[in-house]
């Protein structure tokens, strides 16, 4: 493997925390730089405290490291988006363009992140395919169609090799997620473990597509690591994995916490809820770049619960 790199932006976030230790592994600590608008704590690493929105400060990051990967993760998700939409939308979309004039500059490759929120009502529900219309609802989905289309348009006029995947839900023990409509199906291993209880603002039918953090992580690397002909997608993947219902998954926790009493009342994320697929249809990911998912709904609470515990006794 060539020497690389790599910038992870939005370090200490739910998909940061865990992607910076599996780059880590795979290229050493002294080839990977996190950065967060965050201060460093207890950061095993190279750590730079910088807002992804300080243009001049990434150039100077760009001069002092060299970096050859970029994985730019920094954004507000669906929630929080919709409490302060133009800050969204300057966060999630010009940090993205100061990012791709960086990768066009210095022959970059880069990945970025966009998501199932960029499917609105007129899509199809079930197995949403790869080219389906996009009408998002939401500031945050609005925010993802206009980066895909973005990433596209370097790709194509300025040859920056953008690599792009639709992020379902994601479930994870590390570190929690924070401001998304997904957020229930984490939340709920926390406080059925510590509390018993849940109250969830989704209601107890609402499907969404779905993946645990360690499959995501695998998917991610997997699709830097692909060939650049193997890429037939400049948009973004959609990536599926799991779909499941607050019903079922509830069900599931429940055969390792018999106890656990849930409660529903919905709130504004009902709404894009139930605009986003119930399932995704990634058979071009799979195609182009082998994405095969190991985890179902089983295994992922055997594995939450299981890790969950241990980190509540650890702590
Ligand atoms: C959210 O719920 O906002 C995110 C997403 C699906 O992109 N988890």
């Amino acid at each position: 493997m060539e020497t690389e790199t790599i910038l992870v932006t939005g370090a200490y976030g739910q998909i940061g925390s865990e992607l910076v230790e599996a780059l880590q592994k795979l290229h050493g600590k002294e080839h990977v730089i996190a950065l967060d608008v965050k201060e460093a704590h207890n950061f095993d690493g190279i750590y730079e405290q910088c807002s992804v929105l300080d243009n001049n400060r990434l150039q100077e990051l760009q001069d002092k490291y060299k970096f050859t990967q970029i994985y730019h993760l920094a954004a507000l998700l669906s929630g929080t988006s919709e409490k302060d939409p133009k800050f969204a939308w300057e966060l999630n979309t010009m940090s993205l363009l100061y990012i791709l004039d960086l990768a066009k500059e210095h022959s970059i490759k880069l990945f970025w992140p966009s998501s199932i929120a960029v499917y609105g009502n007129d899509a199809q529900k079930d197995q949403t395919p790869q080219d389906e219309k996009q009408n998002p609802t939401s500031v945050y989905g609005i925010s993802k169609t206009a980066g895909e289309l973005w990433c596209k348009y370097y790709f194509e006029k300025h040859n920056v090799d953008v690599r792009s995947i639709r992020y379902p839900g994601l479930i994870s023990w590390k570190t929690k997620a924070g401001g998304g409509t997904t957020d229930y199906a984490v939340e709920i291993f926390y406080e059925a473990l510590e509390k018993g209880t849940y109250n969830c603002f989704l209601t107890e039918n609402t499907y969404l597509p779905m993946l645990y953090m360690e499959d995501a992580i695998q998917a991610t690397i997997q699709l830097m690591l692909a060939p650049k002909d193997a890429i037939s997608v400049r948009t973004s993947y959609n990536l599926g994995g799991l779909s499941f219902s607050p019903k079922e998954l509830i069900s599931e926790i429940k055969k390792h916490i018999p106890a656990l009493e849930v409660t529903y009342v919905d709130d504004f994320r009902q709404a894009f809820a139930d605009s986003w697929p119930n399932s995704i249809d990634d058979s071009v990911a799979e195609k182009d770049w082998n994405f095969s998912p190991k985890f179902n709904l089983e295994k992922m609470t055997e594995d939450m619960i299981l890790n969950l515990k241990k980190k509540m006794v650890d702590a």
